[in-house]
């Protein structure tokens, strides 16, 4: 190798390799905002890596940063991206090609990314296209002006035009993005007044007094999950829900459709299969919609129909069984309104469907598009994909919330949730260090597909305590103690806390 060709410093050469990555990111989330915003290619790239993390992975990441996996997930990429660049820029301090080939190594990736991603059209393969032409283009140009006189006022203006460009590529991205985004259709929605409502929620319905969670979740608190990276953008104007498959007609509802038929209201307590016993993903809406029941008896279902594959905006799918869906006293809906607003863009906006007494996975599809009508052999949903049950109905489970911190000695007051969808709460009963069941005080029933709060005292002397929780059903269904990890159909097992009372 000869000594005497130019060569980069250090600092400049890693310098090329991040600019050259910020170009090319920028770009891909500048062609982004014109071809839908999961293009580009960073977003891309993490949402492949969601959908390709093996399951383990992923309930490991949901149990350890809870709904923070995500922004989790996105630093990560970042650290690991820019670790490379840097790299890419070192190795590239005599000759631009090992850096151009990081360039197009990542392009690629993003390229595949995005033509994966089953929600995107191939127009969105500009978006990696482009990412990787500037990406080339600057990492090129700025290696030349820097080995032409590193330090000189010609490359430090390269410098400064490529990094001020790649910024306002991806500022422009953003704001294409978000112009078209559904918060303005959303807005337009206007108030929706069901024909049937909810019964009002009765004063004895929580203790959030004693430490309960209020019986309905505000929009705002209510949990959240999905494999979403960027939230769906979908407005009403371009939204429809089609039904197909074994039906004997064909249907295609827009929004007004749907919008313009008797709405119902009905209180609803959702809960995800990945909820630890004790854990946070469980919370209640007023649901607005329309019936489901209804809807497939429009299409009317073929004999020998056994799911509904409802597939969403962004191509996840979840498969219900025909017979929870069709039949009218189980209380499926189409949903478009939660709380008294239309549903939060991302609770599913503009259409999502509920299922009262499934977990979230088998039924609760947000950004609904499309319902074929099939069997289990046909289609395998998303989950099911990766391991988790076809059957999937929320078992009767209980929480302590309160107390949290530590306690006076004497009589302590305990509290919590129970749920037992479809069948009721019949019994809670909490006990403190192996002692004696005590049952617990419930609060006023809503509905059998709502939590219920409870209440209890219990004597606890000075130091430390253990108490735990039980429920059982208006099935005579004692909630067992048998401790039965999430996979594949639902935590079970005693909830227990400990204590210090002084
Ligand atoms: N499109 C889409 N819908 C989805 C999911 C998803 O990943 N994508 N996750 C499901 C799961 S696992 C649950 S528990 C519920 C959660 O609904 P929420 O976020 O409104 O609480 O949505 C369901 N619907
Ligand atoms: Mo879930």
């Amino acid at each position: 190798m000869s000594t005497d060709s130019p060569r980069l410093s250090a600092p400049v050469a890693g310098l090329i390799g991040v600019i050259a990555l910020v170009a090319a990111l920028g770009a891909g989330h500048l062609v982004a905002g014109f071809v839908g915003a999961s293009a580009s290619p960073f977003f891309a790239v993490g949402n492949a890596a969601i959908d390709l993390t093996p399951g383990w992975l992923k309930d490991f990441a949901v149990r350890t940063f809870g709904t923070a996996d995500k922004a989790v997930l996105l630093t990560g990429m970042a650290v690991v991206a820019l670790a490379l660049a840097v790299a890419a820029g070192l190795a590239s301090r005599r000759r631009a090609a090992p850096g151009l080939v990081f360039v197009s190594v990542v392009g690629v990736l993003g390229g595949v990314a995005v033509f994966t991603r089953p929600d995107l059209g191939q127009i969105a393969l500009l978006a990696p296209v482009v990412s990787l032409v500037a990406g080339l283009a600057v990492f090129a140009w700025l290696h030349r002006t820097a080995l032409d006189g590193q330090y000189s006022s010609a490359a430090r203006r390269s410098f400064l035009i490529a990094v001020a460009g790649a910024g306002a590529a991806g500022v422009a991205g953003e704001l294409i993005g978000t112009s078209k985004d559904a918060e303005g259709s959303r807005a337009a929605v206007g108030p929706l007044i069901p024909a049937r409502t909810a019964p009002p929620v009765p004063a004895g319905a929580d203790f959030a007094k004693f430490g309960t969670p209020s019986f309905l979740t505000p929009n705002a608190d209510f949990y959240r999950i999905d494999t979403a990276l960027v939230v769906p953008q979908v407005r009403t104007e371009d939204w429809s829900l089609r039904i197909h498959g074994m039906v004997d007609r064909e249907i295609t509802w827009s929004w007004s459709d749907i919008r313009n038929r008797p709405l119902v209201e009905r209180i609803v307590t959702l809960c995800c299969v990945s909820n630890p016993v004790g854990g946070p993903y469980i919370s209640t809406a007023r649901f607005i919609g329309v019936d489901l029941a209804e809807l497939l008896a429009e299409a009317g279902v073929a004999p020998g129909a056994e799911q509904v594959f409802s597939t969403s905006a962004d191509g996840w799918t979840a498969g219900t069984p025909v017979s929870a869906m069709a039949d009218p006293s189980v209380g499926a809906m189409l949903a478009i309104g939660m709380n008294g607003e239309p549903l939060p863009i991302e609770h599913g906006f503009p259409a999502r469907l509920v299922v009262p007494g499934l977990y979230g996975y088998v039924s609760a599809t947000k950004w609904v598009t499309d319902l074929e009508v099939t069997t289990w052999d046909a289609r395998t949903p998303y989950w099911l994909q990766r391991g988790w049950a076809e059957q999937a109905p929320v078992k009767t489970q209980s929480r302590i919330d309160a107390p949290r911190g530590p306690v006076a000695a004497g009589q302590v007051r305990v509290a919590g949730i129970a749920w037992a969808q479809h069948t009721g709460i019949d019994r809670v009963e909490v006990s403190v260090d192996d002692g004696p069941w005590v049952t617990a005080e419930l609060s006023t029933e809503v509905t059998v597909d709502a939590w219920r709060m409870w209440w209890a005292d219990v004597p606890a002397a000075r130091g430390s305590h253990a108490v735990r929780v039980r429920a059982t059903d208006r099935g005579g269904y004692i909630q067992t103690d048998r401790l039965a990890d999430v996979v594949p159909d639902g935590a079970t097992g005693w909830h227990t806390i400990t204590f210090t009372a002084r």
